[in-house]
């Protein structure tokens, strides 16, 4: 079992079995399983606690948009049973507090360093291992590395000219100052109406005295329909979730909330098609996306539901001016991250709320006053920027990753993401990404995607171990043929017609490549057994 050195007694040591990169859901988990093999490890993380995603991102409003009951771990009944989930999404505070529940039950804290960013990592291939250097100068050496960096963890503020000069006060929703940030009188500007933008403005307009949202794309956004949860249903979710655990492994989406409807549209009449869709848009969540069997993948399928949607979002429009700014009409629901909101779209219907559509007049400029766009200078006390992230390859590219024979992964992945099962890069050897890029992370619960990856590794880890097998590495082909699969599969769907930023749309100059898969955790979990039941197949296993 773990392995229980203290923390001053590793804090000399410079050789680990594995390095950890990142103290989030994926870093806490995989920390925890490394120590049940008896190896040691070390977590590097750049926050001062753990949390990750939900340390780093305390805007107003910040919610998960999977249900708190199916959003949390699923590997430990003990610690489910401890644990009571107060809402149906769970707010932003309530997953840090039980993200440090559960680092204080397993003790998690004495092998991660915090305050300590990760910032090359480099394959010695005579030595099989890899070093790993941080911005606060350590150097240590580990056979393993495991990058748990998170697939939205780099934040991005666009390059506007002028914000060096700007007087007032900017944010990045993704890096929020944890003292919170009072916007009582203020005028307030708003650039960007992704999930992050539509859970913060109608807190930012509750206390602002006037608001401008700068939008580009106007987005599909439903209500959530949040609410307490009632002690039924937690004590019924207590004595299930091991079970649904189980059972959501095998969904397309690991969520076990709903289930996809697998009847294609055009077998269904026109009452049957708008009653399925009815009832999923006020069941709230992600169920409306799973109304018909081809909503994701036909054009005319997709068009039933995008009208449904801009009708219900409509009702609650009640400024005619506004309407057909807020109303998305460039591409299909669902393939740019569908929104759940409170109030949102009601919002515009505050004398003190206005809106931009930057799309017909780009942001040119930042001025000490505020904000040019169309010609136009918007004046704002404080500028929010809710621009979202360079996903999913942001965070990895940001450390000088060097495997054999010196290839670099940023300039291997110049091009798009390469990956055998989003799990390793050839080239990389015993360097694990959890969640990455080629796997369905971003599309799936990301909790049961994380323990997927995590309990994959961990195996993979014990009988390298046990078996005294050096190194373990993607095969070329077989990553190639991966990556081949994954474009196949992505581009049977609808996703690649939008600028999202799962094509890296939203960076200039990012490579447009679908990065997720979307065959679905299920489908996706049955080819990981295969795998290593077939001794890692398209793996190189090195002696
Ligand atoms: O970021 P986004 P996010 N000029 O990239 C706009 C997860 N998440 O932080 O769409 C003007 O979605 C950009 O416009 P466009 C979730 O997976 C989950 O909101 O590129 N505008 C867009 O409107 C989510 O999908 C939760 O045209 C610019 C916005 O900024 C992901 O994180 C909560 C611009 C960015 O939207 C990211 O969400 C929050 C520019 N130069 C986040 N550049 C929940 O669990 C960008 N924009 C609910």
């Amino acid at each position: 079992m773990a392995r229980e050195a203290s923390a001053s007694a590793q804090a000399d040591m410079k050789e680990f079995d594995a390095v950890v990169v990142g103290a989030g859901f994926a870093g806490m988990y995989m920390l925890h399983r490394l120590r049940g093999l008896g190896l040691t490890a070390r977590v590097f993380e750049a926050g001062d606690g753990v949390g990750g995603t939900w340390y780093w991102n305390r805007y107003p409003g910040a919610r998960c948009d999977v249900e708190s009951l199916e959003y949390q771990y699923g590997f430990s009944d003990e610690i489910q049973r401890g644990w009571t989930w107060t809402e149906r999404y769970a707010a932003q505070p309530e997953i840090l507090r039980y993200q440090n529940y559960v680092a204080d039950r397993l003790d998690l804290r004495r092998d991660i360093q915090f305050e300590t960013r990760v910032t090359a990592a480099t394959y010695d291939e005579r030595a099989g291992l890899w070093t790993v250097e941080t911005d606060r100068g350590d150097r240590v050496t580990a056979r393993f590395c495991v990058m748990a960096t998170g697939c939205l963890s780099a934040a991005r503020v666009p390059d506007f000219p002028g914000l060096g000069d700007y007087e007032g006060e900017w944010y990045h929703t993704g890096d929020w100052p944890h003292a919170g940030v009072d916007f009582t009188g203020k005028r307030v500007g708003v650039v960007g109406t992704g999930s992050s933008g539509i859970q913060s403005i109608p807190l930012i307009a509750e206390q602002a005295s006037h608001l401008t949202v700068f939008q580009r794309t106007a987005n599909f956004t439903l209500p959530a329909g949040n609410r307490p949860l009632a002690r039924e249903e937690i004590e019924k979710s207590k004595e299930t979730l091991l079970d649904d655990r189980a059972h959501a492994r095998t969904t397309p989406g690991g969520i076990i909330c709903f289930e996809y409807n697998e009847t294609l549209a055009a077998d269904m009449t026109p009452e049957e098609r708008y009653r399925e869709l009815d009832k999923r848009w006020h069941q709230g969540g992600f169920a409306f996306l799973g109304a018909f069997g081809d909503l994701m993948a036909s054009p005319e399928a997709n068009d039933v539901a995008a009208d449904y949607a801009r009708a219900e979002m409509r009702k609650v429009i009640r400024n005619p001016a506004v309407v057909d700014i807020l109303l998305p009409d460039d591409h299909p629901v669902g393939v740019k991250r569908l929104c759940l909101d409170t109030h949102y779209l009601e919002t515009f219907n505050e004398p003190h709320v206005d809106i931009v559509d930057v799309r017909a007049a780009p942001i040119e400029r930042i001025t000490p006053k505020g904000i040019v766009s169309g010609g136009k200078e918007y004046e704002v006390d404080c500028i929010v920027f809710a621009t979202g992230f360079d996903a999913m390859t942001g965070a990895l590219n940001s450390i000088d990753i060097t495997g054999r024979n010196g290839t670099k992964l940023r300039e291997k992945w110049a091009a798009g993401p390469r990956t055998y099962l989003g799990l390793g890069s050839a080239g990389f050897p015993n360097l694990f990404f959890i969640t990455g890029p080629g796997s369905p992370s971003v599309l799936s619960n990301m909790i049961v995607s994380i323990e997927q990856h995590v309990d994959w590794i961990s195996d993979c880890i014990r009988k390298l171990t046990a078996g005294n097998i050096r190194s373990i590495e993607a095969r070329p082909d077989a990553e190639d043929q991966w990556v081949e699969h994954v474009n196949e599969l992505a581009s049977a769907t609808l996703y690649p017609q939008a600028n999202s930023w799962y094509m890296g749309a939203n960076i200039p100059g990012k490579p447009r490549v679908f990065m997720p898969y979307t065959g679905g955790v299920g489908v996706y979990g049955e080819k990981l057994a295969e795998v290593a039941a077939a001794d890692y197949e398209g793996f190189t296993l090195g002696s």
